[in-house]
């Protein structure tokens, strides 16, 4: 049984806490801290855990074996570092900071102490449908890789939802996914300027398309729409030499009447990836069991920001724009 610390207790970080104490076998979660402490001690009274005073309370908690880290992005890097400092494993959300010289800070704190400790929450590798698509691509069935159309769709965002975080924020999952998916890195990043929603916040620009081009020249192409109002859509096609792999959107169920089927469409992330996150929750915590991790890694939470800051550059400059990577140390291959 391993026991687990969770720091931030929001949406997603409660959501953690309440999967593993009651979802993933092999783990509870023994104490939670949030800056909002009436927010983590409600959290902490409905599993039966503690809520401390400060993140690393939580940190050096004697009986915390592992900890995730599911705060504001800005304070990712110095939070995952401590974990690393304490020699605990640490399941960070994504992005693992929101700047390459902090995730490069994290990969050196994670290579002195010579070991995996850290996993990064990109969830959708843990999809079964993006997993399905995957072993389609790898099994050679539909030939070269040659183009991915992706679509995210959000129904809406906060007023505080800004165009670099259209990039940062969403736009991040689907440069993971091109990254898994071709095995390759992002050389290059274009943002192409869209006619905005109506409904878009002033100042937001919304829908945006992006172009990411990797090393052998697979060319990802992203719309990325946070007002699309209907529903929360996630999709992803990958085009192929023989043929095309590509994720349905899971159903339950459907209404078939008056000559037309309807069916539901999910309203936000947290319901249609509720699966991935419990899978990526429960291989987590078999790899902490085991002594070993596969889950994306510092490095990749490093890529994924290299090439999101290659997109705000885009962004600003209309023009087309180079990914600067360090290159990957041994110790990630
Ligand atoms: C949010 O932060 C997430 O991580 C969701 O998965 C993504 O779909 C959404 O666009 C982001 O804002």
């Amino acid at each position: 049984m391993k026991t687990i610390g969770v720091i931030g207790t929001g949406n997603m970080g409660a959501d953690h806490a309440r999967r593993l104490s009651g979802k993933v076998s092999g783990a509870r979660v023994a104490t939670v801290f949030d800056v909002d402490q009436a927010r983590a001690g409600e959290v902490a009274r409905s599993i039966g855990a503690t809520a401390v005073a400060r993140a690393q309370d939580v940190i050096d908690h004697p009986e915390v074996d592992a900890v995730v880290i599911a705060t504001p992005g800005e304070t990712h890097a110095e939070l995952t570092m401590a974990a690393i400092g304490a020699g605990k494993p640490v399941l960070c959300e994504k992005p693992l900071a929101p700047t390459t010289a902090e995730c490069l800070q994290v990969l050196k704190a994670e290579q002195s102490c010579g070991k995996h400790l850290v996993q990064v929450g990109f969830m959708r590798r843990f999809d079964h449908g993006y997993q399905e698509v995957k072993s389609v691509v790898e099994g050679g069935d539909i030939g070269d890789v040659l183009i991915v159309h992706c679509l995210h769709r959000n129904p809406t965002v906060p007023p505080s939802f800004t165009s670099d975080m259209s990039l940062t924020d969403s736009v991040v999952h689907e440069i993971d996914v091109a990254r898994w998916l071709s095995g390759e890195e992002i050389v290059s990043t274009s943002v192409v300027p869209v006619r905005r929603s109506p409904l878009a916040a002033p100042g937001l620009r919304d829908p945006q398309l992006v172009l990411l081009e990797s090393s052998s020249g697979v060319v990802v192409d992203v719309e990325v729409f946070v007002n699309a109002r209907y529903a929360y859509d996630v999709r992803c096609e990958v085009v192929g030499s023989l043929g095309v792999a590509s994720l349905e959107t899971p159903t339950v169920s459907a209404v078939r009447r008056d000559g037309m089927s309807r069916s539901v469409v999910p309203d936000n992330w947290r319901t249609r990836f509720g699966g991935a996150y419990l899978a990526e929750l429960q291989a987590w915590v078999d790899g902490l069991e085991a002594g070993s991790a596969d889950g994306p890694s510092a490095w990749d939470g490093y890529a994924a920001t290299a090439v999101a800051e290659s997109c705000l550059r885009s962004l600003e400059s209309g023009e087309r724009t180079r990914v600067e990577l360090v290159d990957k140390p041994a110790f990630y291959n």
